[in-house]
């Protein structure tokens, strides 16, 4: 099952290119960039990992990006994470990332977005991988940040292929960010957001009401509302979920718990993904092999879940009939 699940042509859809720093990439970029660490050596950062939930994640995951400053820098982290992506059997990968995390240490905004866009180039022209990115807000900061980036990403709005939220969830409903997504709506970019992930199945009908958004992310927490789960079911808005992400930041106990099965049963679409890979156990396949494991769900099943992606993603109608 493990080589039949690894070529499966798969699509990934939630995953934050800064969660896919690997410990030996952030001691070589540190060095590059003469950053200091508050480690010294590769197993003690993985020995870090051991979190007790989003925020707790999240507070190493800002620190672990301070050694992203160049241009070179954000081309080799892409890089590195779409050549594990092409040797799991991806065959998209929708990239987002944080312009607050960078520009509030004074990395501007074009860095990121020049080399996140190289990268995208190269895994192109190398394996025929197709990428989207989606600039992601973070919704633990005020709204205005967010717009005045928005407003700065002005000369890049042709790389980009939908807006996101992420970050601390709970605290920060989605209307909060009413007037920004309103904004990139009005500009004609396509919209996602996180919700249901900490937070409750409230956030997720706030944010499809009110962000108007095409695809939510997590979601996990849909099954609290039997309203929400018509609706979902009824309009078929895809869900991006990152099972060993869940398990990691103890949203849910154990895989066996994930209520990946009962979405399913339900009707909800859903999808597959790793969200920040190197923290939360590994990519796409990691993901799709502790399902096989928890749930011994069939082939057909997995065509399901990986057509699902192909469906929903950010690709030209030509490449979608190509991988369907
Ligand atoms: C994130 Cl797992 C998760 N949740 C919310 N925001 C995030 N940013 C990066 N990873
Ligand atoms: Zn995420």
């Amino acid at each position: 099952m493990e080589t039949w699940l690894r070529e499966l042509p798969k699509v990934e859809l939630h995953l934050h290119i800064e969660g896919s720093l690997e410990p030996e990439l952030m001691f070589s970029l540190a060095a590059r960039n003469n950053v200091a660490l508050p480690y010294d050596t590769v197993d003690e950062v993985r020995a870090a990992y051991d979190f007790s939930n989003l925020q707790s994640f999240l507070d190493l995951y800002y620190q672990g990006m301070r050694v992203l400053h160049t241009e070179q820098d954000f081309h080799d982290l892409a890089m590195a994470y779409l050549e594990r992506a092409h040797e799991e059997g991806v065959v998209h990968v929708e990239l987002s990332f944080d312009p607050q995390a960078h520009l509030n240490r004074g990395v501007e905004l074009a860095i990121p977005f020049e080399g996140l866009r190289r990268a995208m180039r190269d895994a192109q022209r190398r394996w025929g991988m197709t990428t989207a990115l989606i600039m992601s807000f973070l919704r633990d900061r005020d709204a205005s940040e967010a717009m005045d980036v928005l407003e700065k990403a002005a000369p890049f709005y042709e790389s980009i292929d939908a807006v996101g939220l992420d970050s601390a969830e709970v605290g920060n409903p989605p209307a909060k960010f009413a007037a920004v997504f309103e904004r990139a709506k009005a500009l004609g970019i396509p919209r996602v957001a996180h919700a249901g992930e900490e937070g409750p199945a409230a956030y997720i009908s706030e944010a499809l009401d009110v962000l108007d958004i095409c695809r939510v992310d997590h979601g996990v927490a849909c099954l609290q509302d039997e309203t929400l789960l018509e609706r979902l079911r009824e309009s078929q808005v895809p869900l991006t979920v990152c099972p060993l992400s869940n398990v990691r930041l103890k949203v849910v106990p154990t895989m066996a718990d994930h209520p990946l099965p009962a979405m399913i049963e339900q009707g909800v679409k859903v999808t597959l993904n790793s969200d920040d890979p190197a923290y939360f156990g590994g990519g796409v396949l990691n993901n799709y092999l502790a399902c096989f494991e928890a749930f011994d769900w069939d082939r057909e099943l997995f065509k399901q879940l990986a057509g699902n992606a192909i469906e929903v993603a950010f690709m030209s109608e030509a490449r979608r009939s190509e991988l369907l």
